[in-house]
């Protein structure tokens, strides 16, 4: 709930003071959050969402960036990954494009990167400063060519989540596009740790931390989230009633 009032509050403007009262309403705030609605919602509310995250100083970068959810996935086929420096490892590239993709890490750490300082906040309840690198997302999808029809990207993970459920994530395109979306494969000048999400992860900086998908296989742009696991655009949104737009 404060979760909703702070996203609310950050986003839009006092004239969504009576909006902020419904949102309180569990399931108008399940319709406002949801991927099928928050577009029409954000359009409305002049929601700056091309903002940018705050970033910090380097003597800010908090000692240890603490992991949370899976810290490591430990699967036979992860294992394999990691023993040898993730040297097979790809990321796939799929769905709507004209051109799939299947990249690994020296490819990616060959591509223009970006560096940036900000704080991950985590519902849970905690927070930390940590310096990211990795490629923009947009370059990877410009890469790939988007069809017209892609709405959403989907990030499938290395993770069982219980009974061979992967963790996944999905963003829209405002998000994706961002100039702070990235895919990590940096976290304070060295290479991803496993606990941290290796080899790569995304960063969605305008997100809580749930929508950060650690332990990346898979990109799939796609134009409907309802075959995605249950239909709700998460594995969090899925099977806890997250809100599948968790803006901060
Ligand atoms: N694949 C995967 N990604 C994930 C999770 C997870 O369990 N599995 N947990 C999420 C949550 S709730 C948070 S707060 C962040 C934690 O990132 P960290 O471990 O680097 O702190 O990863 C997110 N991404
Ligand atoms: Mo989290």
């Amino acid at each position: 709930m404060i979760l909703t009032r702070r996203t609310l509050m950050l986003g839009a403007t006092a004239t969504l003071a009576g909006c902020d009262r419904l949102a309180r309403n569990p399931s108008f705030r399940e319709a406002l959050f949801s991927a099928e609605n928050f577009h029409k919602w954000a359009q409305r509310s002049l929601m700056a969402r091309d903002a940018l995250a705050q970033e910090f100083r380097a003597d800010q970068i908090s000692p240890i960036f603490r992991a949370n959810g899976t810290a490591n996935p430990n699967t036979p086929a992860y294992k394999a990954y990691w023993r040898n420096g993730f040297a097979d490892w790809r990321l796939k590239v799929g769905g709507l494009v004209a051109r799939p993709l299947s990249l690994s890490l020296s490819q990616l750490r060959a591509m223009p990167h970006r560096e940036q300082i900000t704080r991950h906040d985590c519902v849970e309840g905690w927070s930390a400063i940590g310096k990211w690198g990795g490629v923009p997302l947009r370059t990877i999808l410009d890469g790939a060519g988007m069809s017209s029809r892609a709405r959403y990207i989907v990030f499938r993970c290395a993770d069982d989540m219980g009974g061979g459920r992967l963790y996944y994530e999905s963003i829209d395109l405002t998000d994706a596009f961002h100039p702070q979306t990235i895919l990590a494969f940096a976290l304070n000048d060295r290479p991803l740790s496993v606990a941290n999400g290796a080899p790569l992860r995304l960063r969605v900086e305008r997100q809580l931390g749930y929508k950060h998908a650690k332990y990346l296989m898979e990109i799939e742009v796609t134009d409907s989230l309802r075959a995605i696991g249950r239909g709700k655009g998460g594995f969090w949104e899925d099977h806890a009633d997250y809100d599948w737009y968790a803006g901060i």
